[in-house]
């Protein structure tokens, strides 16, 4: 399947203007013929050796191209490197840049750069926006044109690992280690002839709901022997596997917490069988009580995965990895970066985004999230004296714990991939900053625009406009400063201010007549200790915390002065005004570009603003008269409110 968007990789071996060569890879390496077959061996083109070299500066992924006698070398330590050296080179072709005087030399800032699907057998996607699954078609995993393809172009942006199932493993996913070991063995096989292992999530409780022993207690040797029989088996059939993802404890999903148990006894326990395999387990954070009572004031969510896990740092054994999601809630477009980023100094963590669209727009509303993904990964944790960011913890430069970052994809089977068109340049950046950090949110967007949509210089410049603009405008018309989860508890698109308010799952705006926020501080609910210095008083104090996240830290009088000097209230009906201006100009600066760009991007695109422009005018007019109703007081510029 070649479509449109997948123009950054378009272009057959026969009309490659390249013609590639290997020296010093094995003739029969799978990767390596991956390289040559991604550049071509068209005999009129300019000549690319793919060049073996003993370099350690390159590790195992890094490449070093540079341009020699009218050709170009690519020359890299390990084949992998060979591969992403090609995709680098049709990349830099692709926009346009010059390959006469080629001297660059990369190598990737994270060791694992992975993508999570939560794609269910029976084809649906939990959270999935963009069709149904191409994995998984009535049951069966399927491989195909589609997977690889899919395969392809995770290389192309260098993502290295892809865990192809929900990670709440239900009925028929849970005989994906049993029954379906054949095709996961074909899919891990093509997967790794582009550099990729394939993870299984797995269900914790698998042994008793696959004939085991009717118990999951981590500590009970006969659930050891059975994880034991069961781990053997699965590497007998698929030894390439990279290992396993794990919810435990979490929204319903079993773990060791029923057993009296903690996360590291679940985590330790599978990672010591398949350590010989050369496994890693994948051990999700997202531990936290769903069953709250909403009358509990004390009682917050935010506080549970710090809690739950810090205490056992050090315990966790060197091939498990914590995946955190990258706030303490839930993928919220303002969240605070989780505090346990650092907090375990002797514990391998990843980071966890969402690509998928949940909270901020279902693909719908045009919000590109490579600013969001890079405030997290620049965030300074003040827990090392070195004062590391979340980038250098997870890439093992604070600690020499190297783990890694792991995005919640956006990919469907719709024909472009992800629902709306320009939510694959979401897909495409997780994937290019993930390799290069220091990528700013412009560049990638300019390049991903150069590669699928236009090379003219006012499509690409309005293109790459409207997506930086994207995330401010989403965040201004949604729950204000960062309080969170005020959208529809059913499937989490559009308002419903009191949604989950008196709801069990612990995510509480505390609106009143007075002000708005639930009170986090040392006073409430103390998560703000948490943090190290400064930021514990950064937060605490309702001077000193950054204003877009006033609302997740504090309680706030409608009558709070903001720093600009209008009040709390005011600001909020500023913003929701100014969020539906804002996509309005959206809608106008992409109608600008009609008959510029491909015809059905065109309409996808439209159609989409146009849906968003409904959502946010009911964003707008149900929490503007929400805190009108609640507060009684007029907006001062006497706009519309209902
Ligand atoms: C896969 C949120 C989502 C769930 C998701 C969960 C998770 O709660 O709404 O659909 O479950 O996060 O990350 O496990």
């Amino acid at each position: 399947m070649k479509t449109w968007d997948m123009a950054w990789l378009q272009g057959e071996t026969g009309d490659k203007k390249w013609n590639a060569d290997i020296v010093g890879f094995e003739a029969d390496c799978k990767i390596a013929a991956r390289a040559v077959k991604e550049l071509g061996t068209n005999p009129a083109g300019t000549k690319v050796t793919l060049a073996r070299v003993d370099c350690e500066e390159l590790g195992a992924e890094g490449f070093h191209i540079y341009s020699k006698d009218g050709g170009i070398i690519i020359e890299a330590r390990e084949a992998a490197g060979a591969l992403y050296g090609a995709f680098c080179l049709e990349r830099l072709a692709a926009c346009g840049e010059s390959t006469d005087a080629l001297n660059i030399t990369s190598v990737p800032d994270e060791p694992l750069r992975m993508v999570d699907h939560w794609d269910n057998m029976d084809g649906s996607i939990e959270r999935g926006y963009s069709g149904r699954s191409f994995f998984f078609i009535d049951n069966e995993l399927v491989v195909g044109e589609r997977t690889e393809d899919y395969a392809r172009l995770c290389a192309s942006v260098g993502i290295n690992a892809v865990c192809i199932n929900n990670v709440n493993v239900h009925q028929e996913a849970e005989r994906l280690i049993t029954t379906h070991l054949p095709e996961v063995r074909k899919l891990a096989d093509l997967f790794a002839e582009y550099n990729i292992r394939l993870y299984l999530s797995l269900n914790f409780a698998a042994p008793m709901s696959l004939g085991g022993p009717q118990s999951a207690d981590p500590l009970d040797p006969a659930v050891t022997c059975w994880w034991k029989q069961t781990m053997t088996h699965i590497h007998e059939a698929v030894p390439g596997l990279g290992g396993f993802l794990v919810k435990a404890d979490s929204e319903g999903r079993p773990g060791p917490f029923t057993y009296g148990r903690t996360q590291a006894d679940g985590a330790n326990m599978l990672a010591d069988i398949v350590r010989d395999f050369g496994w890693t387990i994948i051990w999700r954070c997202f531990v936290y009580n769903c069953q709250q009572n909403w009358r509990d004031y004390k009682t917050d969510r935010a506080r549970a995965q710090y809690d739950s896990f810090v205490g056992q740092d050090g315990e966790y054994h060197d091939n498990v990895i914590l995946q955190i999601k990258n706030g303490p809630i839930d993928f919220q477009v303002r969240e605070p970066v989780s505090p346990l980023f650092g907090a375990m100094p002797h514990t391998r963590q990843m980071l966890e985004v969402q690509t998928a669209q949940e909270y901020t727009g279902q693909q719908i509303d045009l919000c590109y999230l490579i600013p969001e993904f890079k405030e997290i990964l620049e965030h300074h944790t003040y827990c090392y004296d070195t004062d590391d960011t979340v980038a250098d913890i997870i890439a093992g430069r604070a600690n020499d714990l190297a783990g890694g970052i792991v995005t919640v994809t956006n990919t469907g089977d719709d024909s472009n991939w992800t629902g709306d068109s320009l939510a694959a340049a979401n897909w495409y950046g997780f994937g290019r900053l993930a390799w290069d950090h220091a990528l700013t949110s412009a560049q990638i967007a300019t390049e991903w625009v150069l590669q699928t949509l236009s090379t003219e210089s006012d499509v690409v410049d309005t293109v790459t406009d409207m997506l930086l603009r994207s995330r401010d405008i989403y965040e201004s018309y949604v729950a204000p400063l960062g309080v969170g989860f005020m959208n529809e508890p059913a499937d989490h698109y559009g308002p419903n201010v009191d949604g989950f308010e008196y709801s069990r799952w612990g995510t509480y705006h505390r609106a009143d007549h007075l002000g708005v926020g639930p009170d986090r501080t040392h006073a409430g609910t103390g998560y703000t200790a948490q943090y190290k210095e400064p930021l514990c008083s950064m937060y605490d104090s309702i001077e000193t915390c950054p204003e877009n996240l006033l609302l997740f830290f504090h309680h706030v009088p409608y009558d709070y002065r903001m720093k600009d000097g209008e009040t709390l209230l005011q600001h909020i009906y500023d913003t929701h005004f100014a969020g539906v201006e804002g996509v309005r100009s959206l809608i106008a600066q992409w109608e600008s570009l009609k008959g510029r760009v491909d015809e059905t991007v065109y309409a996808n695109v439209l159609e989409r603003l146009e849906r968003q422009f409904k959502n946010a005018s009911e964003w707008r007019d149900q929490i503007n008269t929400y805190f009108y109703r609640k507060s009684g007081i007029e907006d001062r510029h006497g706009r519309k409110i209902y």
